[in-house]
């Protein structure tokens, strides 16, 4: 079912004019256009005109049914044994693990050297962690009390302090909800850490560097300054941090947590930023799941300056969060990401300020708590 109401009320329940031969002026709501990313140096097609368009794709099943607070048979769950027999502790706030099927590890031999162009391997070695943010296996961000997201927050400085101090590249990311893969759905997030510098944070690198060099100021400080005059993509905000669609974001409803105060690192942040953090993951998580009344899935992560032994100047860098959900119609319908998107460039409909809007009307309570 395609929840109409969110978008009509957003629409102005106008019907769609096609582009006529006559020259019209520009409206960002009507008119396809491109949008740059300057974070990434690329390019995204904006077509709202296609809001109002039938939709016969794919519907995903419901909402999966009510979990109980303790499965035993889960192995992310307080005294439950992992596939490798090991059987966590009775931990009542987060517990970290060694990932028992890890993408990457300590101990492994290099490939050879070749210095062939066209066949290039290069060395990868790291290690991955599972943190479980919470002993319930029915609780989500959105539904944990934000003393309990700052214990989250608290555990993933320790632990880009930890790895940090070994490895170029830490990579927190929650992958939330079937939809986006996760198999389980214990609330947890994954910590990889590498010896290399990922695509995305690799390229993010060098765009904000140039920024830097070229303007004197961290690039995401300008862009937040822009954005806080403007005022067409907050969603929310706080003391410390502001919750925006980006102007350039490709997923229907993606957001980025921007500090208000400049910071590099997740193990920068200070009491009152973690403080602060703590809430606005609350809030937004929280519109996330009021928006189509169910628990909403994304990917989240953050990107902040390199760590390891190398790590240089870093004033060029801001710490972000960032969250990619794929749910663009209502619970069951999602955003694929395929064909022009995967063989040209990525295309969204709805536009980054309605986004923003249908967000930022969403309740602060949990749509779940409200009928208790
Ligand atoms: P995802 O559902 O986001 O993939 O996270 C679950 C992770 O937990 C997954 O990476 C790990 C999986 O390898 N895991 C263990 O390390 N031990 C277990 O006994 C179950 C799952």
């Amino acid at each position: 079912m395609i929840n109409h109401e969110v978008f009509d009320k957003h629409l102005n329940g106008q019907p769609r004019k096609l582009l006529g031969p006559t020259i019209m002026e520009f409206d960002s709501t009507e008119h396809q256009h491109l949008r740059f990313n300057p974070l990434k140096g690329e390019w995204i097609v904006v077509s709202p005109h296609r809001m109002k368009r039938p939709w016969a794709g794919q519907v995903e099943p419901a909402d999966e049914p009510d979990l109980p607070e303790w499965d035993p048979s889960n192995p992310l769950c307080p005294r439950a044994t992992r596939s490798n027999g090991e059987v966590n502790p009775d931990y009542c706030s987060t517990y970290v693990f060694t990932n028992d099927f890890p993408a990457l590890m300590e101990e492994v031999p290099h490939p050879p050297e070749d210095n062939d162009p066209l066949l290039r391997m290069a060395p990868a070695t790291g290690t991955c962690r599972v943190m479980c943010l919470h002993p319930m296996l029915n609780k989500t961000i959105s539904l944990m009390s934000s003393d309990e997201i700052e214990a989250v927050i608290d555990r993933w400085i320790e632990q880009m302090l930890d790895l940090g101090s070994r490895f170029k590249w830490v990579q927190i990311f929650e992958n939330k909800g079937q939809m986006m893969g996760c198999s389980n759905p214990h609330p947890h997030c994954q910590i990889w850490a590498s010896s290399f510098l990922p695509n995305e944070p690799q390229v993010k690198d060098a765009k904000q560097r140039a920024y830097f060099e070229q303007h004197g100021r961290p690039l995401l400080c300008d862009y937040l300054e822009k954005e806080l005059t403007r005022q067409e993509r907050l969603v929310c905000t706080n003391d410390e941090w502001v919750c925006l669609v980006p102007f350039w974001a490709v997923w229907p409803f993606e957001t980025m947590i921007l500090p208000r105060r400049k910071v590099t690192q997740l193990q920068n942040l200070d009491g009152s930023q973690r403080h602060f953090l703590a809430k606005i993951m609350k809030v937004i998580a929280t519109k996330y799941d009021n928006l189509f009344k169910t628990s909403f899935p994304y990917s989240m992560g953050w990107h902040g300056a390199p760590t390891g032994p190398e790590q240089g100047a870093d004033d060029h860098w801001t710490l972000h969060a960032i969250y990619l959900p794929p749910l663009l119609r209502s619970a069951t319908i999602r955003k694929f990401m395929v064909g022009y998107e995967l063989l040209a460039m990525p295309q969204r409909d709805l536009t980054q300020e309605q986004a923003a809007r249908i967000l930022r009307d969403q309740s602060e309570i949990h749509y779940k708590l409200k009928t208790l």
